[in-house]
């Protein structure tokens, strides 16, 4: 392990994870790394949320405000949200235990997008950030640091902490080493524009510099990054996953794409990754990715010769590809290239490089309007992360979505959206197992039509006697544009609320 730390300053900083807590105190904002549960801390969560219930037993207060790149996991956000550990949240997560104290009240989260985070931090919009915890899969002979599986917001935490803390993992491959690249982009108001014209190009370092006299503490560790398993393809994700390729199918026969000219973003999700089992055995040849997550249907396009370039800022694999990629990293950093998310995301390179962008929604109004984090405009799923960076500034951006979820109780596609994250000017394509609707060209009242035939037919009629009314209302006030019952606009959602379904017979 001790080569892994080749640098002999931060060699004499090794010590215990316990005694590397004592450096995070009650108040601190703490930036660590870790992306879609890749390359984040592994011990010093553990070890502050031990820290956190020892001071709340004395009767002592003891939260932090914690920023990552996105989601973690159970052993980072989970054991620190189970312990009340977290007082302030944000860009992103999805664990189970921090969504329910966000969602209890105990936990404030700050959803915001994901390529902009790292400049808020920079400009000093939280506040000073005092610590970051950050971990490497080795420390250079200079003190700088190779990052692990992730890459995220790592360069401004490590920029803008008073403290560093650097957790060097042995289970990540040393190999990782030179699949980063890590561009600087200069602070406001010197900023350059960044020099990416194609998904593939390096043009920064294989590592993250930084002043070592910052560092108060490093800590070893050699545990692996916990992705959960996705779920194998259902019938209903293999029929999105077969419409999504038709969509496809019909850019390329209308001339707007090439069967080797596909540029994708893809988003995080057992949807998304059934579209890239869907894409191994469609025609599409040498797709590149620029987005933000690699997913185990990424790493088998790569395998399959199907992928060529695949640009991202972290992993987001199961346990069994998370160990091939550490076991290949070797052969794979020639193909992946792990980015800081302020580069992966921004929209300056989306735009350029006319992605054809691919995410989840919570549910989607006849107008094309989507949302994507607050269920029944409320409840906190997991954030926007980068939909909104990808979905802007992409070229064609898409939606995939089941019609229904929570066993039919409730729409995919409902009246007006109960919260919005993706406005209609936005939406282009959203597409559920029933097909695709091209909103494209088409004005509000000419989507509804489209939408509601994406919608489970047990929905339809509900939806159709919805718009009707709205007509009818509309034509009389000369509202016509997008027309609304404004007292019944969120029908769906107060008969969920009501009688635990959106369907008009209740189950209560
Ligand atoms: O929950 O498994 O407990 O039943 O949401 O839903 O259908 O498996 O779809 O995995 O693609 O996730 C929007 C959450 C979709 C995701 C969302 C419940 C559903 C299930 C998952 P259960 P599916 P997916 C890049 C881009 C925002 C961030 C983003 C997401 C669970 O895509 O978080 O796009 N997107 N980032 O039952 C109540 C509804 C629901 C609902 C679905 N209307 N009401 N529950 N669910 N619709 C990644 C990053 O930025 C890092």
């Amino acid at each position: 392990m001790s080569d892994r730390i080749a640098n002999a300053q931060l060699k004499g900083k090794i010590m215990s994870a316990e005694e590397a807590a004592q450096f995070v105190n009650d108040g601190d904002k703490v930036g660590i790394s870790g992306f879609t549960g890749a390359g984040y801390p592994k011990a010093l969560p553990k070890a502050i949320a031990e820290r956190a219930k020892e001071e709340h037993a004395k009767g002592n207060s003891y939260m932090i405000d914690l920023f990552t790149g996105a989601s973690t996991a159970d052993d980072c956000d989970g054991i620190l949200a189970e312990a009340d550990a977290i007082r302030f949240r944000t860009p992103y997560q999805s664990d189970p235990t921090l969504r329910n104290k966000i969602n209890d009240g105990t936990t404030f989260y700050a959803d915001y997008h994901l390529s902009e985070s790292g400049m808020y931090v920079e400009q000093g919009f939280f506040g000073q950030m005092n610590v970051a915890i950050v971990e490497a899969t080795r420390i250079t002979d200079e003190g700088h640091i190779v990052p692990s599986s992730s890459v995220g917001n790592n360069v401004e935490y490590l920029d803008a902490a008073e403290k560093i803390i650097i957790e060097v993992n042995s289970w990540q491959s040393v190999e990782l080493e030179g699949m980063a690249d890590i561009w600087r982009m200069p602070s406001l108001p010197n900023r350059v524009p960044i020099p990416l014209t194609e998904a593939g190009q390096r043009i920064g370092k294989t590592y993250i510099d930084i002043d070592p006299n910052k560092v108060v503490a490093v800590v070893e560790t050699d545990a692996p990054d916990r992705n959960a398993p996705f779920k194998p393809a259902d019938e209903i994700s293999q029929k999105i996953a077969g419409n999504f390729l038709d969509f496809l199918e019909g850019e390329v026969r209308a001339g707007r794409l090439t069967y080797d000219g596909y540029v994708m973003q893809s988003g995080v999700g057992n949807v998304p990754n059934a579209v890239m089992a869907g894409l191994l055995d469609s025609k599409f040849e040498n797709i590149k990715a620029y987005t933000e997550v690699i997913q185990d249907g990424m790493v088998d396009l790569i395998d399959a010769g199907k992928m060529t370039v695949a640009s991202a800022t972290s992993f987001s694999l199961s346990p069994e590809y998370a160990e091939k990629m550490n076991e290949d990293a070797k052969r794979y950093r020639n193909t992946i290239i792990l980015r800081p998310q302020s580069v992966s995301n921004h929209p300056e390179v989306v735009r350029r490089l006319g992605l054809i962008c691919t995410n989840g929604l919570v549910e989607a109004d006849i107008y094309g309007n989507v949302n994507s984090t607050n269920v029944t405009g409320s409840r906190m799923m997991n954030g926007v992360g980068g939909s909104a960076d990808f979905t802007r500034n992409g070229y064609i951006s898409s939606f995939i979505t089941p019609s229904e979820a929570k066993g039919g109780d409730i729409s995919a596609i409902v009246p007006f959206a109960s919260h919005i994250d993706h406005t209609e000017q936005d939406v282009k394509v959203i597409i559920t197992e029933y097909g695709y609707a091209d909103l494209r060209g088409l004005a509000p009242r000419q989507r509804v039509d489209k939408m509601i035939a994406l919608a489970h037919p047990d929905y339809r009629p509900l939806l159709q006697e919805y718009y009707d009314k709205a007509l009818h209302l509309a034509k009389e006030k000369k509202m016509m544009h997008t027309p609304h019952v404004l007292s019944e606009a969120l029908s769906f959602h107060q008969r969920f609320l009501e009688t635990g379904s959106m369907k008009k017979t209740s189950k209560k």
